[in-house]
């Protein structure tokens, strides 16, 4: 077997596994194999970027880790790729802006982390890139020699050409992320947004299975949907709900319904919106009062980033006001949470909750809507509530699927799910546990992976 090189921004610290909010290390860490390099960021800072590798070893896994300069962290990291990249792949472009410095930098620790990387690979690893940070590493690589086949998988949204185009050197990172093999998205729609762009751009002309030539390489575009290890969040979820933490969370509950929304504090994830349709629900519905409480864990996150900080202020203020509005001297409607929690006793309050609220404005997949099925107890489950605009909504239409820009629709989907009876709960969880069994971590690597190895074969 070939070994594995897997390439992130972040690489997670082994001694914190399970603490850190993020989905990419969570269905990474569920399923890659012993033996394997595990190559990026160690999200330390120092006056300049490290041109070697740490290299540290933990349950099989090598972890080899470059700390960020100061300069380049901020441009890199803070400046193209979460201040251009980000709001830009999630369809937000009065948030994108975009310096020419900022991606400069950008390239240049793409250029850096080949660098560090290449004298490492052996000459039968696959390389498998992950996510937006990486866009031009392939080719980076590429220049310094490096002929192993190489995979990129992107764990945002792919926007279609007419949003593409508002970014400046849309055309030289497209033409950058070909030269990869495999260009690997969680649905349909996202690949054939990128097959778009590459026309637009690069006047390639896909065949049916997302195949076309580039600069005298074949890239193949595939569809591989991230997933959880669900089997093993369903164990951890049934022994968290009889934990020290669960048990205090229902007592506090006092027979009230639990409402349960876990993001990272992220303008993507429609936080906003989600209180507000909460507290219409609580206007329109004023049964619900006092009969149920939103627990919404928002781990902080990225707050170097401006609009991160303005995020958390509004939010603070919308929570303020509708907690303000609808609390009585024994009850209140929301319960607001910004440090992170660990993701046992996550499980546990997952299974307590009779509803999942998992409304982002735009997501590649999001991992929590599948959390949250794997955590419930099939005899009595909870209803999940998820965004159209989720990847997740694509194959989990037995959830009460909505539009998060309408709160209206939000908190009637709210009041369907809290009045919902038994039958039609399990047999919508019944629907959703199927999808989210089969669509595991390791169903995700193993169709990448089969798409790497086999030139000419693999996922469509
Ligand atoms: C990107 C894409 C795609 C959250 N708060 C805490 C905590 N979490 C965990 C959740 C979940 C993960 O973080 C978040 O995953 P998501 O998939 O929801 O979102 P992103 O971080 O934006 O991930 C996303 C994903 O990559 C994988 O491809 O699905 O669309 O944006 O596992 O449980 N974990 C802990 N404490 C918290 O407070 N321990």
């Amino acid at each position: 077997m070939a070994r594995l090189i897997v390439v992130s921004n972040r690489v997670p610290d082994p001694k914190e596994r399970g603490a850190r909010a993020g989905g990419l290390a969570v269905a990474l860490a569920d399923a890659l194999p012993r033996g394997s390099l595990w190559f990026g960021w160690s999200g330390r800072r120092a006056a300049a970027t490290a041109a070697t590798a740490t290299l540290a070893e933990a349950d099989g896994i090598t972890y080899a880790t470059i700390d960020l300069g100061e300069t380049d962290y901020r441009r890199f990291y803070v400046g193209f790729a979460n201040g251009a990249l980000w709001p830009l792949l999630h369809f937000r472009l009065g948030l994108m802006s975009f310096l020419r410095e900022d991606y400069e930098g950008y390239r240049a620790v793409n250029r850096g982390f080949a660098a560090a990387l290449a004298p490492l690979l052996r000459p039968d690893d696959l390389i498998w890139v992950h996510d937006y940070h990486l866009i031009p590493l392939g080719q980076e690589l590429r220049r310094l020699g490096v002929a192993n086949r190489i995979g990129f998988f992107l764990h945002v949204p792919f926007v279609p050409p007419a949003i593409l185009q508002v970014l400046p050197r849309a055309g030289d990172l497209l033409a950058a992320l070909c030269a990869c093999d495999v260009v690997g998205f969680h649905t349909d729609r996202y690949r054939d947004a990128f097959l778009d762009c590459c026309a637009e751009w690069l006047g390639a002309r896909p065949d049916r299975q997302g195949r076309f030539d580039h600069a005298g390489r074949n890239v193949q575009a595939v569809v591989t949907p991230v997933g959880i290890d669900a089997e093993d969040f369903a164990q951890l979820a049934m022994r968290a709900v009889r934990g020290v933490e669960a048990r205090r969370l229902k007592d506090s509950l006092v027979g009230r319904a639990l409402a349960i929304g876990v993001d990272r504090l992220d303008y993507s994830k429609g936080l906003l919106n989600r209180i507000e349709a909460f507290a219409r629900l609580l206007a329109t519905h004023p049964e619900h009062r006092r009969r149920v409480s939103l627990l919404q864990v928002a781990a902080r996150s990225r707050e170097e980033v401006d609009d991160y900080q303005r995020l958390r202020r509004e939010l603070d203020r919308v929570v303020g006001d509708t907690n303000g509005r609808f609390s009585e001297f024994d009850w209140a409607p929301v319960r607001y949470v910004t440090r992170p929690i660990r993701r046992r006793t996550l499980a546990g309050f997952y299974r307590l909750a009779r509803l999942g609220v998992v409304t982002p404005l735009r997501d590649g997949m999001n991992l929590v809507a599948k959390e949250f099925v794997a955590a419930q107890n099939p005899a009595d489950p909870g209803v999940l509530i998820l965004s159209r605009f989720a990847g997740a909504a694509d194959a989990m239409a037995a959830a009460l699927v909505v539009n998060p820009f309408d709160a209206e629709e939000v908190a009637e989907a709210m009041d369907a799910a809290l009045t919902m009876g038994l039958p039609e709960r399990q047999e919508r969880h019944q629907a959703l546990r199927t999808e989210v069994w089969s669509g595991t971590a390791a169903a995700f690597c193993a169709s990448f992976l089969q798409a790497l190895r086999l030139p000419g074969g693999g996922a469509a």
